[in-house]
């Protein structure tokens, strides 16, 4: 019944430009360049947009959709499905599945494949559930000095979600990995709009997949995906950036060699250098494949705010690592001279999950004033204000700001 409605509502609603809002703002002569200095203030970004399954998202792009989660919806431990972002690559992404035929292949390097069903996976494996942060690499790239081409996300390309589903090492046991596997690749069902371009595969080498914490997710917050969150099954690979969290995944493939392919290879890497940091003068020659988040925090206050002299005002954020566990949030005022620790608000969800954290601050005079916050983790690494820049715009965690204008 489900199904059905699922897909009658995405046919009739259609995939491209469903339901543009007009914009709110009107182009200022002077509002781009405004914008270039601070990205979350773009006009665009009030361009709200309502694809199928989905609330109103902030509009990158429509085809293939890249939406945007706003600010509000981080004021809850879990974000709900319906807010949680959206990256495509390709234009040919599924807008329906028939439960009926779609089967999940394990193949490859293995001595039984397996060919699974959504049935099968929840009837015959172990349901495992975990929550967990997904973000996309190119999250807040919009902040990036100087910047730098590709989606330009403020904050809002990642969210925190429950996800239930099968632990990929169960997976790989049934099918009974050979000897000498190396890699495990993935791949969906979305397709390529030209035969040239290359199609959507991602890989993980053996250990990692068969690490047990890697899984094949068939919910989301205890419901099913959202079609375009990769319905009906998605790779969940814990403190991983997403784009190793294939959608729609349908073909996962061991092998006895390692894995090349364009989505690994050429994009979705970073300077090997220590702090992955280049210059734009001096792009790093060496590179490898992004891998584990690194600490960030960030506010959900919002990046501007109006207050009043000895009137204190609530300011709330999050934070999340790779899963080593952040340790404290703390607050400056006064441009990083002084630090003092926030509270953790909200449930402790699990280390893949994030921290939200929260504070009352008081102005103490009028003016304008610069807050910021800064991450410490069990490994006690800590965010920094050192300049941070890649090609890519990828993982960046800087020590963020937001102005606070202060009344008498
Ligand atoms: N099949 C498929 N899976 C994919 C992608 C894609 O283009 N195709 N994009 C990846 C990237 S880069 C990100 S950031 C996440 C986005 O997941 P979401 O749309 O559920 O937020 O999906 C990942 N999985
Ligand atoms: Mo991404």
């Amino acid at each position: 019944m489900h199904l059905i409605d699922r897909r009658t509502f995405l046919k009739i609603s259609g995939l491209t430009g469903a339901g543009i809002v007009a914009p709110r703002v009107v182009f200022a002569a002077d509002a781009t360049s405004a914008a270039a200095d601070r990205p979350q203030a773009a006009p665009w970004r009030s361009r709200l947009v309502k694809f199928p399954e989905k609330t109103e998202m902030i509009l990158l792009t429509d085809r293939p959709p890249q939406l945007e989660t706003p600010l509000k919806y981080f004021k809850q431990d879990l974000t709900p499905n319906e807010a949680f972002f959206v990256r495509w690559h390709l234009s040919g992404i599924p807008t329906s599945v028939d439960l009926g035929t779609f089967r999940l292949s394990v193949g490859g390097h293995v001595e039984k494949p397996l060919s699974l069903s959504v049935a099968d996976l929840k009837k015959n494996f172990e349901p495992v559930s975990l929550v967990a942060v997904g973000q996309c690499s190119g999250n807040s790239r919009s902040f990036f000095q100087p910047r730098v081409a590709g989606g330009q996300w403020a904050n809002g390309a990642m969210g925190c979600a429950k996800w239930t589903g099968v632990r990929l090492k169960d997976l790989l046991e049934r099918a009974g990995v050979k000897s000498g596997a190396v890699d495990v690749r993935f791949a969906g069902l979305d397709e390529p709009p030209l035969p040239d371009t290359a199609k959507f595969v991602k890989s993980l080498d053996l250990q990692h997949a068969a690490d047990g914490e890697v899984m094949v997710a068939y919910a989301m917050n205890d419901a099913d995906l959202p079609m375009l969150n990769g319905y009906p099954l998605r790779l969940i690979v814990p403190g991983w950036f997403a784009t190793y969290w294939v959608k729609s995944l349908n073909q996962i493939n061991v092998l006895p060699e390692k894995f090349k392919g364009f989505w690994m290879d050429k994009a979705y890497r970073i300077p090997k250098a220590d702090n992955h940091n280049e210059s734009p003068q001096r792009l790093a020659t060496e590179t490898i494949p992004i891998n584990r988040h690194t600490l960030r925090s960030i506010f959900v206050t919002p990046p501007n705010v109006a207050a009043l002299a000895d009137k204190p005002i609530e300011v709330e954020g999050l934070a999340f690592d790779d899963g080593t566990g952040v340790t404290k949030v703390e607050l400056s005022s006064d441009g990083g001279k002084s630090w003092n620790e926030t509270k953790f608000v909200g449930d402790d969800m699990g280390k893949y999950a994030w921290r939200r954290w929260k504070t009352s601050w008081t102005p103490p005079a009028p003016g304008s004033f610069t807050l910021m916050c800064c991450a410490t983790n069990k490994a006690g690494v800590m965010q920094t204000t050192a300049p941070q820049w890649n090609r890519s715009g990828y993982q960046r965690n800087v020590i963020e700001q937001i102005q606070v204008e202060v009344r008498a």
